[in-house]
Order: C-alpha cells, then sequence, then structure tokens
C-alpha cells in the first residue's frame, strides 16, 4: 500500500500540462488507473495517488516540489502528539482478510452450535482457508486474518469458559496456519456480546464466565506475538454501555494477567461497532476507560466495523458511500484529539464497479489518516464461496489462484 511517491511527480507533471483541459476529479475521486478514462487531474488542494494498478484518486495535499523529502503526502491535521505505533508514513500496518467458517451457524443473538462450526480447512472437510492465507500473504502482501469463531464451538455448547480442548485443537489449526504465513492472527470471538439470546454481564454469562473464557484463550496464545485478541464481534442493542465497558475490562485483565502482555487487543462498541455512531452511541466514553492492569492503554485499540451499502449491513451488491464523511473522518479527528487508534475489522462490499470505487476511497482515506488507523480487514473469505455476495474467496486452479475483483481493486495492497 506504500504511497508511490514517483507516480504522484508524473501525475503533477501531468497535471500542470494539462491544465485542467478535461475537468477535474473531486478529493476523494478517482483519477487513474487501467480502464479508466474520466478526468486524471484533481481539484486544488488534493493531488492524484496511485493506490494500485487499477486505481488512483484524490487526495488531500499539495504535491512538494522536491518529492524525495517524505513518501507521505501531507493532511496537515496530524500533530506532533499522535500515537506512534502505527505507521506514519501513509500506509497502513495491516491489511487483511476474515477467513470464516468456525462462525458459521451462529446468529446476531448469540445463538450459535458447535455443530454448526465449519472449519475452513481441508481436513476438516472444509474449503482450503490454509491456500487462501498462503495466497493472499505472497501474491496479495496481506499481513493479517480474522479468524471468527463462535464461543458454543470453544465450549462445545456449554455456557461456560472451559474450553473443550478438542474443538480448540480443531480452531487451533486454523490459527496456527494463519501464524506460519507470518501474518498476524485476529481470534475473534463471534457472538454479538451474547450468549443463546443473554447479554454478557447483563442478564447472561457473569463477567467472570467470559474472563474465564479470555484466560483461557490467553493462556494458550501467551506467546504468540502475532495473535490479536479480537473481545467480541458486534455487541449492538446493548442497553448499558458502560456495564458493557465493564466486560470489555474483565476480558483485557484476564488476557493480561494470562501472560499476554504485549499484544493487540481489540475493543468494541455498540450498535454492531459502527464506525460511524462509535463516538455519538457513547461506545468511546465508555471503552475509553479500559485499561490494562498497570492502568495503562498501550495497545488496547478500538474495533470498528462498516460496510459501504444503503443499510450498512453488508449484504448489497452495490456500494452508495465511501464511509469518509460520515464516519471515519469524524471519527479519526477523535482519535487524534483523544491519543487513541481504531482497526477497522469488518469492511466490505460486492464484486461492482461501485464497490471498487467507493472501498479504494475509504481505503485511501485510512492510509492518509494512517496516524490513528492500524487497517482493514475484508469480510469474507474461507468457507464462503466466491459468488457470496460479499464474496472475496480467492479460487484455486491447480495452484493458480485468482483474487474476486474488489480484493484485486482495492484490497489487495499489492
Ligand atoms: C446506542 O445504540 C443503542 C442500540 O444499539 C440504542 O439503544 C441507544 O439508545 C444508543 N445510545 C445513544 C446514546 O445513542
Ligand atoms: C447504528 O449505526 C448506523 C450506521 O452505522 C446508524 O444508521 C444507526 O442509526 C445507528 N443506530 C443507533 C441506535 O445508534
Ligand atoms: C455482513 C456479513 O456478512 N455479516 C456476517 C457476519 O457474520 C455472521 C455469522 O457468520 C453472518 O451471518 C453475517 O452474514
Amino acid at each position: 500500500m506504500a504511497f508511490n511517491v514517483k507516480s504522484l511527480y508524473a501525475f503533477t507533471l501531468l497535471s500542470v500540462w494539462i491544465a485542467s483541459a478535461r475537468g477535474q476529479a473531486q478529493e476523494w475521486q478517482q483519477c487513474g488507473g487501467i480502464g479508466f478514462s474520466g478526468a486524471t487531474t484533481c481539484v486544488s488542494g488534493s493531488v492524484c495517488s496511485e493506490i494500485n494498478d487499477y486505481y488512483s484518486q484524490c487526495v488531500p495535499g499539495v504535491a512538494s516540489s522536491a518529492p524525495a523529502t517524505s513518501t507521505a503526502t501531507s493532511t496537515s491535521t496530524a500533530p506532533s502528539s499522535t500515537p506512534s505505533s502505527g505507521s506514519s508514513s501513509g500506509s497502513l500496518r495491516f491489511a487483511g482478510v476474515n477467513i470464516s467458517g468456525f462462525d458459521f451457524g451462529c446468529n446476531s443473538d448469540g445463538s450459535c452450535t458447535a455443530s454448526g462450526a465449519w472449519p475452513p480447512l481441508l481436513q476438516y472437510y472444509g474449503h482450503d482457508g490454509q491456500g487462501q492465507m498462503q495466497h493472499f500473504v505472497n501474491d496479495d502482501g496481506f499481513n493479517v486474518f480474522r479468524l471468527p469463531v463462535g464461543w458454543q464451538f470453544l465450549t462445545n455448547d456449554v455456557m461456560s469458559g472451559d474450553i473443550d480442548e478438542d474443538n480448540l485443537a480443531e480452531y487451533d489449526a486454523l490459527v496456527q496456519a494463519c501464524l506460519a504465513t507470518g501474518a498476524s492472527c485476529i481470534v475473534d470471538v463471534h457472538n454479538y456480546a451474547r450468549f443463546n439470546g443473554e447479554i454478557i454481564g447483563q442478564g447472561g454469562p457473569s463477567n467472570d464466565i467470559f474472563a474465564t473464557l479470555w484466560s483461557n484463550l490467553a493462556a494458550k496464545y501467551a506467546t504468540s506475538d502475532n495473535v490479536i485478541f479480537g473481545v467480541m464481534n458486534e455487541p449492538h442493542d446493548i442497553p448499558d454501555i458502560v456495564a458493557w465497558a465493564a466486560s470489555v475490562q474483565a476480558a483485557v485483565t484476564a488476557i493480561r494477567q494470562a501472560g499476554a502482555t504485549t499484544q493487540l487487543i481489540l475493543l468494541p462498541g455498540n450498535n454492531w461497532t459502527s464506525a460511524e455512531t462509535f463516538v455519538s452511541n457513547g461506545s468511546a466514553d465508555a471503552l475509553s476507560q479500559v485499561t490494562n492492569p498497570d492502568g495503562s492503554i498501550t495497545n488496547l485499540i478500538f474495533d470498528v466495523h462498516k460496510y459501504l451499502d444503503s443499510d450498512n449491513s453488508g449484504t448489497n451488491a452495490e456500494c452508495v458511500t465511501n464511509n469518509i464523511d460520515d464516519a471515519f473522518s469524524p471519527l479519526a479527528d477523535y482519535l487524534r484529539t483523544n491519543g487513541r487508534q481504531a482497526f477497522n475489522t469488518e469492511t466490505g462490499g460486492g464484486n461492482t464497479a461501485s464497490c471498487a470505487q467507493y472501498l479504494c476511497e475509504q481505503i485511501a482515506f485510512m492510509q492518509q489518516n494512517s496516524d490513528v488507523y492500524l487497517g482493514y480487514v475484508g469480510w469474507a473469505a474461507g468457507n464462503f464461496d466466491p459468488t457470496y455476495v460479499l464474496g472475496e474467496t480467492p479460487t484455486d486452479n491447480g495452484g493458480v489462484w485468482t483474487d474476486t475483483s474488489l480484493v484485486s481493486a482495492c484490497l489487495a495492497p499489492k
């Protein structure tokens, strides 16, 4: 995803030459790429930046006449006090794909069945998740995978924090296949803050039970530096956000005390982890109170999701928004002001022209704000067919992998 200075420079010279003879692209609009025939110059105050061979777009900033000074465009918004663990060079630390399958059988009320899980591994009669991840790393440059799993699978349908060793061995096969690629691997409990319809800490499993689950998972991966702990997928309709933050705190404390002292932990807010309402819904303030046992907030990252379709459900093939003005721009301001970072662990759209346009715009914006955004993870490959509306599953023809068009156009770093 590294910003290409040479192309920027070339484009800038070109744009001076053409002198806006045929109209200019607006900020965040496409301005180049294979097959593109629209305006290739950008309005004043923005420059055309190459995202990949298929897509260049106008990003805020001015072209430097001495481009060797920096590999990043300056957005002029980053104060010197911003968090430093993310890349500051205009490229994101993480780009990845969800490898779905162990979450199959989960519903949004947190009811899952262990038997509904379908491991995305050939040895368990699933798709070749291992081959997919190797392809995604080697051919596309991805470096993170999110591995959703139902709580019920981990405990073999018992409402408990005690893990079923046989089931964990199956899930661990996917985690190890992920780690073997050299990528980071998000362990994501895909339960919508619930177990069989009842909310954790608010009528459902106690915070102690939830903490025990995470203590056991964290003990398993305490020495795996590349494991990232995704505390919970998509809480929604949580009546008491402060109580939910206490449940998240219980998980964080359990993870750290189990010996996983340095890994990233992802903190999920209400309303399906919406990036758009993370601040307004009260999630940001409540989750800001969550700390490590030593009182620090080191490596505690806000988890946000955002789809680009008309109802934000991630179920429609067409996209209608790049989410910048309504979600990622105001959220970036909040994060910067408060010294925090976020990770967009679910986004995506159909393999359509509208989604290629808007998702590329969204990702480019995140790259420009990589001081506060760690990266993104597309939904989804694994056991989904390429024909699934949001399918990102590559097809394997005798060892030659072919990506879906949205992965090629926007998601793949190279
Ligand atoms: C946050 O969202 C929930 C639904 O997920 C809603 O019930 C609640 O009223 C919202 N709170 C605020 C402060 O907007
Ligand atoms: C949840 O987020 C979506 C956008 O992501 C928004 O349209 C909706 O109003 C939000 N709901 C609540 C209750 O905050
Ligand atoms: C947008 C989307 O595809 N969401 C999926 C999230 O995960 C659950 C459980 O696997 C699916 O049912 C949803 O469709």
